[in-house]
């Protein structure tokens, strides 16, 4: 009996560090085998595998990289990705819906904030692409494999690079 409790709490024990790590994962890399998380308030939250991420409709941009090149990336627009969770998109962004944004993190932990309605055709002509590839190429290993881009932004700082998730919130 005694021996039966104590693996029962070597049993709770290795579930408690299971469940330690995940909540580390959640600030940092992913699960194994999870390419993209998407969560926050008020959405369906959604996982991305390299398959399933691969399966979803692309779209094709040129822009300039921070090493100066032109480039064609290849990618999912954020927008459609949000609206896959349930985010207010399209006709569903206005009046209250105003105060929702856009965390997208980094496996290094860098974040940068989009509002929606920088994301939304209905709003802007200017379409954000989570890309996959650049110039029909997997994205490099520093720059991937998820890296936003933002046609005609003038400093790259939101072209967050390393994406691991995207985190929808409303302001405070
Ligand atoms: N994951 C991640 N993405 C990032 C950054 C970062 O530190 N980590 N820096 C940003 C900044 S400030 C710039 S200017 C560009 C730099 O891109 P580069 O390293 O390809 O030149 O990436 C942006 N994306
Ligand atoms: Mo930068």
């Amino acid at each position: 009996m005694r021996r039966l409790a104590c693996l029962t709490n070597a049993a709770l024990f290795t579930f408690a560090l299971a469940a330690g790590s995940m909540g580390a994962q959640q600030a940092g890399t992913p699960a194994s085998g999870v390419l993209l998380e998407v969560r926050g308030e008020g959405i369906q939250p959604l996982t991305f595998t390299a398959e399933s991420f691969a399966a979803l409709p692309h779209q094709t941009l040129k822009a300039r990289a921070h090493d100066g090149k032109e480039a064609e990336y290849q990618g999912v627009t954020l927008a459609a990705i949000l609206a896959r969770a349930g985010a207010p998109m399209g006709a569903q962004l206005k009046g209250k819906a105003m105060d929702r944004y856009l965390v997208v993190e980094a496996s290094d932990g860098y974040r940068a904030v989009y509002a929606l309605t920088e994301l939304d055709s209905g709003f802007t002509d200017r379409v954000i692409l989570l890309a996959d590839r650049r110039d029909g190429k997997p994205l490099s290993s520093h720059e991937g494999p998820l890296q936003v881009i933002v046609p005609g932004e003038k400093k790259h700082a939101r072209w967050v690079r390393q994406v691991v998730r995207l985190v929808v919130g409303r302001a405070a």
